[in-house]
């Protein structure tokens, strides 16, 4: 399962502005947020992009670090 570390997140608003996020990228689904590790694991139906990701969180205002 993709794990990826997101810098920014200090609330439970943006644990769920970060799951809509990764939700509404096609192909990432079952998509679960780590406030305190800072991370976020999903799974995907299909091959999804590092850009794709990392643009989606950058447009809501946080970064992927890795
Ligand atoms: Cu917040």
């Amino acid at each position: 399962m993709p794990t990826i570390k997101i810098k920014g997140m200090s609330c439970q608003h943006c644990v769920a502005s970060v799951t809509k996020a990764l939700t509404a990228i096609a192909g990432i689904g079952d998509v679960k947020v780590d406030l305190e590790k800072g991370e976020a694991t999903f799974t995907e139906s299909s091959p999804v992009s590092q850009n794709t990701i990392k643009d989606a969180i950058t447009k809501i205002g946080f970064e992927v670090v890795s």
